[in-house]
């Protein structure tokens, strides 16, 4: 707790990792919020996403970052690598997210950005609900310390929210003194359009297979509201004809469940009830045209 003798802390931190190490998973788990979306395929997070937190003790800007992987094949691909490793730098504090039963060398590519980073680091390990046995935790600690220098070490499952407060501790204990620089009921630093297109892509990852999801892409085209209601129109991009069936599906049931899962998810975090439509079009290369990408949204 703090007291009127304690300062209080402010910064940012950034969570890195490869895909799939559930970094958006420790984000939202952090904030309580539904905020950065989440799904058991790697890739999935597209963009430099801020959570915030406000404590007694201070408020943290948590950044969640797309997987540092090693595709650059295409255009959209080098910017998610680079939004991570522009996130590491940017930061008072890098959390490096490993998962505790599988290291692979595109984790080596993560340590290279903490290596980089000026200030402290944390090693996360997650999913240790996983392991069989936790005992092979020590030997993990010591073989990773051993690569970088990690001003703390900790053990999470940020699925089943465990192991949260020892990490929170050690972020406010390693943070910079400061005041609050946003305001303290702001949740992130994204507009409810971008959440909105974001929590629609969720779905369309989670119910399309083998490279659809990839191809795909959402662009919110309306976003009013209207009789305490919000109204949402949404265009979801594809990368070849083929693929719009799909994501249509027989007699339209594909892209009926995206939508009802979608305004569901939309409604819970906007706390609003949603009127939500979606369109599907073909628009190929986006993925890989400098142009398109900046006007969908895609950082550089
Ligand atoms: N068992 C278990 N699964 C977890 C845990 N944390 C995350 N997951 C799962 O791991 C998968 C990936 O989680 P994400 O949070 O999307 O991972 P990410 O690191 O953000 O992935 P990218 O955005 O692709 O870089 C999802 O299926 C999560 O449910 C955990 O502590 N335990
Ligand atoms: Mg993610």
């Amino acid at each position: 707790m703090s007291d009127s003798t304690t300062k209080p802390h402010f910064g940012h931190v950034a969570l890195l990792g490869r895909p799939n190490v559930g970094k958006s998973t420790l984000l939202n788990a952090l904030i309580g919020e539904h905020l950065a979306i989440v799904t058991h395929k790697p890739q999935t997070t597209r963009h430099r996403i801020v959570g915030l937190l406000t404590e007694a003790r201070g408020q943290v800007a948590i950044v969640d970052t797309p997987g540092l992987h090693r595709r650059r094949d295409h255009a959209l691909n080098r910017r998610l690598n680079r939004i991570a490793a522009d996130a590491g730098q940017d930061v008072d504090l890098v959390v490096m997210v490993v998962e505790a039963g599988h290291q692979n060398e595109e984790d080596d590519r993560v340590l290279d950005l903490v290596d980089k980073h000026a200030g402290p680091a944390i090693l996360a390990f997650n999913k240790i609900d996983q392991l069989k046995d936790r005992s092979a935790l020590l030997e993990l600690t010591a073989k990773w310390s051993a690569r970088a220098e990690f001003d703390a070490v900790v053990y999470l499952s940020a699925a089943r929210r465990e192991g949260l407060d020892e990490l929170l501790n050690e972020i406010f204990r390693l943070l910079p003194e400061g005041v609050p620089q946003y305001p303290e009921d702001l949740f992130t630093d994204r507009s409810e359009r971008f959440l909105a297109a974001e929590m629609v892509r969720e779905q369309l990852m989670l119910q399309l297979h083998q490279e659809i999801p990839y191809g795909l892409t959402v662009v919110v085209e309306r976003f009013e509201r209207a009789d305490s209601r919000l109204l949402i129109d949404a265009l979801i991009l594809v990368a070849e004809d083929r693929h719009k069936a799909m994501v249509i599906g027989r007699r339209g049931q594909v892209l009926k469940r995206v939508g009802t899962r979608a305004r569901h998810a939309i409604a819970d975090l906007l706390g609003q009830p949603v009127h939500l439509s979606l369109h599907v079009k073909t628009r190929s290369g986006w993925i890989d045209d400098e142009r398109e990408l900046d006007e969908l949204g895609y950082a550089r």
